[in-house]
């Protein structure tokens, strides 16, 4: 099978043009990456010009950032390969018989996760526009988290009923997942170890050479296709869980008027040698645009690949059950601020509540899948009126963020914070108090970026996450 591919390769040569379709958080830092590479002469963008996206065109021709929040060293690099000639941002697909290797970087959401069922509908459509320009001798890499079992089945069959051609043989198909964080996008792409796996030797063989260039001290970790896949999701799962083991012990320590933190150190404290403790941080919940969902491409794995797991009869998923607790945390803080009003002597029922933070993480713009939207909607059922802030975020349908602080903070009964934006950090109790104007205005503490003792010192009723120490203090008059 792999004569003729890597003759194919062989023929072609170095990779010297690449396509990377999809103009978001990770294709924009690829495609300058790709393009900044010596022997790579151009890189083509691929972004439909929808009406939510196809403003980025204009914008990335002119070498200037789309993405929202800061990312280091992004901005001067997409200038620099713009003013080079060597990247151009088109809706145009057929600029892809020029690639010699394209990558495709298109969200896959979840449409209900409660059956398990993606949205594969944004990566169809986009592997059926790679799969209507693709020649012989190409190299396909699918960078999106897929579900075990989709880039064999599904994106293999796409790609060779839109070209008549065969993956394997004709042209080569791997999934070479992403690993980037907003904030550090760049970083990320350079410097995490980059997982390559092809559906057959040859097909890994190349897309090595296409990533080894970007790397500086990542490194290629190879394997099968449905190894990358089941690598990528369960990396993503592990850390969704590690996050629910902790708020799971965060709420235990709240009924056990115990300070989750002081647990924490603990437990971090025993390092020996095969002894780790990767304890991570509670929360008012985990949100972005992948550990909320890949669980289920996970879950879903076995099924796509027609394999049932020797699992204990009628025992749930520990991933599904460990998605349930972070899902349950923006709920769990709408039930601390209720708590919090009751001691003040309020209901939530036309309370006013100031929420302190949209996105889902720390200085930045992105609130995909944000746990504030779980709250938000929880109080408002409960009665409560909400003003929400964030410096990062505009321009959310249905939701009126604003940047203006003290306007939130006017007249609020309550203030939760959701978000570790450092603004947040430096809140003070004095002046936030008077802005209340009440005289014992609650704070819920989401992300333990407060300090209690000072708020609890000027008549605030404070709760937080995991801090059963405080939860109960004695209220100051
Ligand atoms: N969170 C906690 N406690 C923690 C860490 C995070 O509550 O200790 C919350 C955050 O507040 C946020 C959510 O979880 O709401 C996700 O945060 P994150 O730090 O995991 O950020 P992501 O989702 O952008 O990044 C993850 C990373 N995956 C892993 O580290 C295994 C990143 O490396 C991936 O590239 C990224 O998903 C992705 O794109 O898959």
């Amino acid at each position: 099978m792999g004569g003729k591919l890597a003759s194919l390769f062989a023929e072609r040569g170095l990779i010297t043009t690449v396509g990377v379709v999809g103009m978001g958080y990770v294709g924009i830092p690829s495609a300058v990456l790709f393009a900044d590479v010596l022997q790579i002469r151009h890189v083509y963008g691929f972004q439909r010009d929808s009406p939510r996206s196809g403003s980025k065109i204009a914008l990335l021709n002119r070498g200037q950032n789309p993405l929202v929040g800061d990312e280091p060293g992004l901005p001067e690099l997409l200038e620099k390969v713009v003013s080079e000639g060597k990247f151009t941002c088109t809706p145009d697909f057929s600029h892809i018989q020029s690639c010699d290797a394209v990558t495709v970087a298109i969200q896959t959401p979840f449409l209900d996760p409660a059956d398990l069922v993606p949205d594969f509908t944004p990566l169809s459509d986009g592997l059926r526009a790679v799969g209507g320009n693709l020649a012989e001798g190409m190299l396909i890499v699918i960078e999106s988290t897929v579900t075990p079992g989709t880039t064999q089945g599904i994106a293999r069959e796409i790609l060779e009923e839109e070209s008549g051609l065969s993956a394997g043989k004709d042209f080569g198909l791997v999934h070479a997942p992403e690993r980037v964080m907003v904030g550090r996008l760049i970083r990320n792409i350079r410097e995490h170890d980059r997982i390559v796996g092809g559906i057959d030797p040859a097909s890994t063989r190349r897309a090595i050479g296409l990533y080894t260039p970007v790397l500086t001290t990542g490194r290629i970790i190879p394997m099968t296709a449905t190894a990358a896949e089941v690598t990528k999701t369960a990396e993503n799962t592990f850390r969704d869980l590690q996050i629910a083991a902790v708020n799971e012990l965060a709420l235990y320590c709240e009924a056990m008027g115990v300070n989750i933190y002081d647990v924490r150190e603990g437990i971090a404290s025993l390092r020996e040698e095969g002894v780790t403790r990767a304890i991570l941080w509670p929360g008012a919940g985990v949100g972005g645009h992948c550990l909320p969902k890949d669980t289920y491409h996970l879950e879903r794995g076995p099924q796509v690949l027609g394999a049932v797991p020797d699992y204990p009869p009628g025992r749930e998923s520990l991933y599904l059950l460990a998605r349930s607790i972070n899902d349950f945390m923006p709920v769990h803080m709408a039930n601390l601020a209720e708590a919090g009003l009751t001691r003040a002597g309020r209901t939530m029922g036309g309370s006013r509540i100031a929420l302190l933070g949209w996105s889902f993480i720390a200085n930045s713009g992105d609130w995909r899948n944000t746990p504030s939207a779980v709250f938000l909607e929880t109080v408002i059922t409960r009665g409560a009126d909400v003003l929400v802030h964030d410096p990062f975020v505009t321009g959310v349908p249905g939701v009126d963020v604003r940047q203006e602080l003290s306007s939130v903070l006017k007249g609020a009964d309550a203030v939760a914070i959701f978000t570790g934006h450092t603004q947040y950090r430096s809140l003070d109790p004095v002046r936030c108090l008077a802005l209340t104007g009440s005289r014992h205005p609650v704070i819920v503490d989401g992300r333990n970026i407060i300090d209690p003792d000072i708020f609890i010192r000027e008549g605030w009723i404070y709760k937080g996450i995991g801090r059963g120490d405080k939860n109960g203090h004695e209220i100051r008059t």
